[in-house]
């Protein structure tokens, strides 16, 4: 393992407060054109961020010069997805400075937290696997490998969320309307990119065939690179994403013709490339939008990575040396085909010669046994957008089944229809998922569990095949964003505990196990909680109106809105306690405050109607006196990084409650984990790691394992037995169907309990019902007892070290990517 020295006094960034506040003042004037008398929050964060960027800048120079002078092997990241959330903080502790600064700027009269909160977030990614992507790309810059992240420049990044009447409603969410301070656009390094079109075969210059695409279109790819400084500061790689715009988009003759709208079209269609995340994909128009940013970020990617690779070498032959692939997830596995393209028919390689280069670079991680994650486009919308890769990918299907399957099954049809790039059916598909497994030299998922399940039941042929292959290599966090800067209070009080260097060696908080029982150090830990939590609920109550206390349990569930997450399960649970308190007012319950926070994809019908659920159950319960606020429930807006770092540090109990076998990981059950706060889930993803890591008597553990649930599909579930034979389960059911919590709207809740009787609870929520809130009463015991949830908390805090991202980014780098470590600075 690299260790990087992160002591305050080897920081190279070393600043002292007066040269910082001279540095912000003179940006304020000459950067931005205004005064202290007259600059508004907005121009003072922006002329900090100018303050800070001259440290950066000088790091990426400087690491631009070691890694370029090294010629060394590099990782490249490619992925649609970047959650970056909001850099000012995390920049600042990284470079060492964070103090420094917070106290120039008290004395230029401003205050840091105001100023930071002038950050839009970038939220250019939807849940844990873009957040993922940024943790990565954090630790691979904190450890000093050579490292470049791909991905998309979109300009609206995932919606803006409100409620309107308990319902989602999305907006536009601008975060980059006034400019981004830390983006730097590199016009020198723009690319093309071909689309449409047809392919036809012609005569080369040595006589020999050869095809030749002649596309339809080209699209320019322009990039923007976002410096991703590490913790230590001695390291700063790039983030690299793509912005599309039409080659030649304004059409003079159109224009002075009078057709003024016209003349931009083109513009107007190239740029839809990199407009949003995730355009809704319920029309064709959506799937051909789609397809075309994944391959438009990987045809752009992929040609940087050639030109750069060329400046110094003359042939292919130290390609597969110096340049390893990343595939995060299925999306950008359109790369494979592509590299073929530009080695055959651009540079001229043999084919064989292409694919030998082509199966040393690119490794694919998995993130998703769920079947509708898993990318497959219909052939004849493949062929239109992108025809010369549908032939490359028949003749990559074609060796594979011919030279491959059929060696080692020899005259089994069947067994090369299973495990063919295509799906055989009406329409035809391309199973991009299969062409990752085929096209790269390892596939990885993202904790043991998920692992072990691709093998046995995602690609359990490909596996037979290829064992060596597959691998894991569980998730991680940065600590750096994920507890130094986001619980500044229990970072303090772990530095004085074990010294400042656990930040970067996550395992030294084990030496805090053994102040779990001393009631000094409970009584700090618990004291720190107790303050999160009251800033929490100021934030709770300025974001919905609604008082919370923080003697209450924070009980938070905060992920995508999705039915295998089942915060629909946590809705049970509620109305349970909620109709327990109806029948008995004085129930000795301890009070609990239910969080949620989570964006529903806008065409997940259930998904939004479980959002208005929880919004309308809230609503009744927070106003209803009879149960004197024993539970509240809060459904936070517009969940994203920033918020996830103001709830994180202030969680008592953290909600991880996926129906077994579907979550393949999970990070939010890490960062809560650090954070102090138990676990109540399944076993599940990385649940089942962080049960090893603290212990079984430190969480909570509920529901069928993956294999019930296998076992119990296969043997005919049917929800309508636990409806029937809980009455308890049946009432609160059955008042989704009144109008109880939706006055004059009765049936507005219903479409909740249709998907789970009619619908045949796909995801089991009414089979795990009974032990999740048996589970939850063993949370209500463990919480009276005030030592030992301390003694609980402080363990798990303790004891998630594992799940540091450096060690996930060192375990790729053992297992897959073989790099060297080049801290710039040293
Ligand atoms: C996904 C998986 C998670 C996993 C994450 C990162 C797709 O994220 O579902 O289990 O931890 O990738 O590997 P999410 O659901 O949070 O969007």
């Amino acid at each position: 393992m690299v260790q990087v020295s992160t002591a305050a006094e080897d920081f190279p960034f070393y600043l002292d407060k007066e040269a910082f506040k001279q540095s912000v003042q003179r940006h304020l004037h000459t950067t931005y054109g205004t005064v202290e008398s007259k600059a508004n929050s907005l121009a003072w964060w922006k002329a900090t961020c100018s303050a800070i960027n001259e440290l950066v800048f000088e790091g990426l120079t400087e690491t631009h010069k070691k890694h370029s002078g090294i010629d060394t092997r590099a990782v490249h990241y490619l992925s649609l997805e970047f959650l970056m959330g909001r850099l000012t903080r995390n920049n600042l502790y990284n470079l060492g400075i964070f103090e420094t600064a917070r106290d120039a700027l008290t004395e230029l009269g401003q205050d840091i937290d105001t100023l930071c909160s002038e950050e839009p977030d970038m939220a250019l990614g939807n849940g844990g696997l873009g957040r993922l992507a940024a943790c990565f790309i954090d630790s691979l810059a904190t450890l000093g490998y050579p490292a470049i992240g791909y991905g998309i420049h979109y300009e609206h990044g995932l919606f803006r969320q409100e409620f309107r009447d308990g319902h989602q409603i999305e907006r536009p969410d601008s975060w980059r309307d006034y400019g981004n301070p830390w983006e730097i656009c590199r016009p020198e390094s723009i690319q093309k990119v071909p689309l449409y079109g047809y392919v036809e075969t012609e005569f080369g210059p040595n006589g020999k065939m050869r095809k030749v695409w002649h596309p339809g279109e080209m699209i320019r790819g322009v990039p923007w690179d976002i410096p991703v400084v590490g913790f230590g500061g001695h390291t700063v790689n790039i983030l690299r994403l793509w912005e599309s715009r039409a080659d030649d988009y304004f059409d003079w003759d159109v224009f002075n013709a009078g057709g003024y709208v016209d003349a931009q079209a083109e513009k107007a269609r190239a740029e839809a490339i990199s407009k949003v995340l995730y355009p809704n994909d319920e029309t064709l128009a959506g799937k051909e939008l789609r397809l075309t940013q994944q391959y438009f970020f990987c045809c752009c990617s992929l040609q940087d990575m050639l030109r750069r690779y060329k400046r110094r070498h003359d042939d292919f032959s130290h390609f597969a040396e110096q340049i390893v692939i990343q595939l995060n997830d299925t999306h950008p596995t359109i790369a494979i085909p592509e590299l073929m393209r530009q080695l055959v028919d651009l540079e001229g390689l043999k084919w064989e010669e292409a694919w030998a280069i082509s199966q040393q670079v690119f490794a694919y991680t998995n993130h998703t046994l769920l079947p509708e994650a898993l990318e497959k486009w219909d052939v004849v919308l493949f062929e239109h957008v992108l025809p010369r890769h549908l032939e490359i990918i028949y003749e990559i299907n074609h060796r594979f089944l011919d030279e491959v399957v059929a060696k080692k099954w020899p005259n089994d049809d069947q067994m090369k229809q299973r495990l063919s790039i295509i799906e055989e059916g009406n329409p035809r598909m391309v199973r991009m998922a299969y062409l990752g497994v085929v096209g790269c030299f390892k596939t990885n998922g993202v904790a043991y569990m998920h692992s072990e399940l691709i093998k046995k039941e995602l690609f359990p042929y490909f596996y037979e095949l290829w064992p060596e292959r597959f691998t894991n290599v569980t998730n991680g966090i940065t600590p750096r964003r994920w507890l130094k800067a986001c619980n500044p209070r229990l970072s303090a009080l772990f530095d004085e505990a074990v010294g400042t260097h656990w930040p970067t060696d996550l395992t030294l908080l084990r030496q805090v196990v053994a102040k779990a029982d001393d009631p000094k150090f409970q009584k700090r830990f618990m004291a720190i909680k107790h303050q999160n939590k009251q800033d929490l609920a100021k934030v709770i109550l300025q974001l919905t109106g609604v008082e919370v206390s923080a003697e209450a349990i924070f009980d938070i569930q905060i992920k995508r809105l999705h039915e295998y997450k089942r915060q629909h399960l946590n809705m049970l649970h509620i109305l349970t306690l909620y109709r327990r308190l109806l029948q008995d007012p004085d129930l000795d319950i301890q009070p609990r405050v239910f969080i949620f926070g989570a964006k529903a994809a806008p065409g997940y019908k259930l998904a939004k109607d479980i959002i208005f659920g929880i919004n309308k159950i809230g609503e009744r319960i927070n106003a209803d006196e009879r149960i004197k606020g024993k539970i509240k429930v809060v459904f936070l807006p517009n969940y994203r990084v920033s918020l996830a770092e103001q709830m994180i540090p202030a969680g008592d109990l953290s909600e991880q409650i996926s129906t077994a076998g579907k979550e393949a990981s999970g990070t939010g059950n890490m960062k809560f984990a650090l954070n102090g706060a138990l676990t109540i889930g399944t076993m599940d993803g990385a649940n089942v790691e962080i049960r090893e890591e603290v212990g079984d008597e430190n969480i909570f553990i509920f529901g069928l394992s993956a294999d019930e649930v296998s076992s119990k599909l296969k043997a005919g579930y049917n929800s309508r037995d636990y409806y029937y034979n809980n009455p308890e389960l049946k009432a609160i059911l059955d008042w989704l169907d009144s109008d109880y919590f939706t006055p004059n709207q009765p049936g507005a809740l219903a479409s909740i309990k249709r998907s789970l009787l009619d619908g045949g609870d796909p995801f089991l929520c009414l089979a795990d019902y009974e032990s999740y809130i048996c589970a939850q009463q063993a949370v209500d015991q463990a919480y009276r007892d005030k030592a030992r949830w301390a003694k609980m908390a402080i363990i798990n805090s303790a004891s998630v070290g594992k799940f540091n991202s450096d060690r996930s980014i060192q375990d790729y780098v053992d297992t897959i990517w073989k790099l060297k470590s080049y801290p710039a600075i040293e």
